[in-house]
């Protein structure tokens, strides 16, 4: 397996978020990817690799020009040491700006895409470690610690070559990989998330959202209640992974994130470290050539080891 990194995303450093109109640390913290990366180091897992560069149509073509644009020209004019908070194509005040947010975030998206392109030329698996993560950004708006969606511009990609399931075990549903998505047929999502009545992002991620027009039937959604056991949890997921079966893709696309940990600061249902080991094993009933995106997950401490559990499931 090649894992897909690359040491520039520290440039994206906000120092604060704001929730419930306090200040508090920023979750999405660089630290995350190096937890990662050190445990499959220890581990001997994967074979590292540092991304391509892509031209920008890629991104282009899943998000608006004029909100690509406002990107690019936000992150230039913000002072080196200064977090910013956007007025404008932002959905929520968990997606501040640093000025190096949107190299970071192309960079990000160069991980997914390097990933793509080896699943697209006969890879059975690859691993982008994305950061800043994507699944929340939707086609004009960031939000949720995300800016531009990598797994929907590596999906898009991929959608070149044949169809594609979009499987998303984040904690918090991907509203924006599903607005993406929401009227095509030759993409499906499936997200299994905590349920939007009570957790982020709120305004979508229910059961009665399964997509519009072309797309009708093509966006599955598994809200769960924040007190979802494990068992209630490996079930849900067995029905998800079925429902990609049934769509019989030509390639799937994991939206991974780790944040459904018990420990996790910010979210977290009732699993244990050693259940992303089952997770992976489930998940590798699916065999379509895969492609991993990292999405979420904040225990630093403990990511690593949710990592290496994973994919000793994944892959074993
Ligand atoms: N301070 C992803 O997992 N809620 N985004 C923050 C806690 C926002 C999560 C409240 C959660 C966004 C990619
Ligand atoms: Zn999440």
């Amino acid at each position: 397996m090649f894992v897909i990194f690359d040491p520039n995303h520290t440039e994206h450093s906000p120092s604060h978020e704001i929730y419930d109109g306090r200040q508090v640390n920023y979750a999405e913290l660089p630290d995350r990817i190096s937890s990662i990366v050190n445990a499959l180091d220890a581990n001997n897992i994967g074979t590292r690799i540092s991304p391509e560069l892509f031209v920008k149509s890629h991104t282009t073509s899943v998000h608006a020009n004029d909100y690509v644009n406002f990107l690019r020209k936000t992150s230039d004019s913000i002072n080196p040491d200064t977090t910013f908070f956007p007025s404008y194509y932002i959905t929520d005040t968990y997606a501040p700006m640093t000025t190096g947010t949107y190299k970071a975030a192309l960079g990000s998206v160069n991980i997914a895409l390097t990933g793509a392109k080896m699943v697209a030329s006969g890879e059975q698996l690859a691993y982008s470690l994305c950061r800043p993560p994507g699944h929340h950004a939707a086609t004009r708006s960031m939000g949720g610690y995300c800016y531009l969606n990598n797994a929907a511009i590596a999906a898009n990609y991929l959608s070149h070559h044949g169809r594609v399931a979009v499987l998303d075990i984040d904690y918090h549903h991907g509203n924006g990989t599903q607005e993406i998505f929401y009227e095509r047929n030759d993409v499906l999502y499936v997200s299994l998330h905590a349920q939007p009545q009570s957790d982020y992002p709120y305004i979508a991620g229910y059961k009665n959202e399964t997509g519009r027009g072309d797309g009708f039937g093509y966006n599955i959604n598994y809200p769960l209640r924040q007190d979802t056991s494990r068992d209630e949890y490996i079930r849900a997921l067995q029905v998800a992974i079925d429902d990609v079966n049934s769509f019989d893709p030509d390639y799937l696309v994991l939206s991974l994130g780790f944040d459904t940990y018990v420990g996790d600061p910010i979210a977290g249902f009732d699993l244990e470290i050693q259940d992303f080991r089952l997770i992976g094993a489930l998940i590798s009933e699916l065999v379509y050539p895969t492609l991993l995106i990292q999405e979420g997950g904040y225990c630093v401490e403990d990511l690593g080891e949710i990592a290496t559990n994973f994919l000793a499931g994944l892959t074993t």
